[in-house]
């Protein structure tokens, strides 16, 4: 059986990590694309020869040229500009609209079959004009956002509660960061949900408030901290969850940012939820009763990403 083929759009620190992790794991042959001069040869060679003292097997090659992603299973584009210290998602938007443009029309010309993850900011809005410009089904073009939210606000849980890791389920919808809804009470300890452990005396809603406020500035903790550039191993890690769960069919379910056609009541939007993740893609999108309150944090962030997908109409009249 031929090595599966995953194309990385963008080889700077989130795509460069993708290319580790995807070769440490041996999830099939890499392609590093970037329009940088050198850098996208520079890094399949350095990881490649990682190989031999790690024991993986896989061809990493570097491209500026889209025929090398011909026939790709799986792309995950970080293509675009990160966010520098005091500039905000949305700021992005005009510059990574265009980069969607070209990476999509790539993508279509190329790897039509492929499951496309997009990771680019300001995520909910880049998704859905890359799924727009490539044409793909949109089962097969998800957003990676929901894993990292999910697992940045499990590490902050698992701080609080003194216990594993493994052993803390968050349940998040909605946009990335700022407007993210974690629903409280489908997070659970082993099972137990947050409002349980409450009651139990493990924490407080005071300090349970003050992680939900963490994890949703999560990413801005991070930019401020590193000064240059965003957060890219656990962005990276979180993709590749979703890449592994769509090439070994293991349909697990993982927030992701998902094509809505009436879920949640919501039409024709790219918005975080959770969703089984298989060989075809976005299988099923898990839908649940809300309370009053993750229904009013949900319209929020259903209304932003309404916003910037009316600035990018703006932007592209195309779109
Ligand atoms: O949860 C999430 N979705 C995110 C998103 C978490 C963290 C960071 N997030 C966003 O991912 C971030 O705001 C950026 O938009 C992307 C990629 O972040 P990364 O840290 O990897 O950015 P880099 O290092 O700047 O890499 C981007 C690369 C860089 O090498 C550029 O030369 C390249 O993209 N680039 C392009 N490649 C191909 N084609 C085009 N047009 C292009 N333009 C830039």
């Amino acid at each position: 059986m031929a090595r599966k083929k995953i194309a990385l759009i963008g080889s700077g620190m989130i795509g460069g990590t993708l290319a580790h992790l995807a070769a440490m794991r041996e999830l099939g042959d890499i392609v590093l694309f970037d329009i940088a001069e050198g850098i996208p040869q520079g890094k399949a060679l350095d990881i490649a020869q990682a190989g031999p003292v790690d024991d993986f097997d896989a061809n990493l090659k570097g491209s500026s040229d889209y025929s090398d992603i011909e026939g790709a299973d799986v792309c995950i584009v970080t293509a675009g500009v990160a966010r520098k210290p005091g500039m905000s998602r949305d700021d992005l938007l005009g510059i990574n609209l265009k980069v969607m443009k070209s990476v999509g029309e790539g993508i279509k010309a190329h790897a039509p079959n492929a499951f496309v993850i997009c990771i680019t900011n300001p995520l909910d809005a880049m998704v859905w004009a890359l799924r727009e410009f490539s044409g793909l089904p949109h089962n097969m073009v998800v957003g990676m956002a929901g894993v990292l939210d999910s697992a940045r606000f499990r590490h902050f849980l698992a701080e609080e509660f003194q216990v594993s890791v493994e052993d803390v389920t968050a349940f998040v919808l909605g946009g990335h960061g700022d407007t993210m809804v974690p629903v409280v009470e489908y997070s659970t300890v082993a099972g137990v949900p947050i409002p349980d452990l409450i009651k139990m005396g493990w924490s407080t809603k005071e300090r349970i408030d003050a992680i939900v406020k963490r994890t949703r500035g999560g990413g801005g903790e991070i930019v401020a901290l590193l000064k240059t550039g965003s957060a890219y191993y656990a962005p990276a890690t979180s993709a590749i969850a979703m890449a592994e769960s769509f090439l070994k069919d293991k349909n697990r379910v993982l927030p992701c940012a998902a094509h809505l056609t009436g879920q949640y009541g919501v039409d024709n939007l790219y918005v975080g939820v959770p969703c089984v993740l298989g060989a075809g893609g976005v299988e099923k999108v898990v839908e649940i009763e809300l309370n009053a309150e993750a229904k009013a944090n949900f319209q929020v962030s259903v209304d932003a990403v309404k916003e910037l997908l009316d600035a990018c109409k703006q932007i592209d009249g195309s779109l």
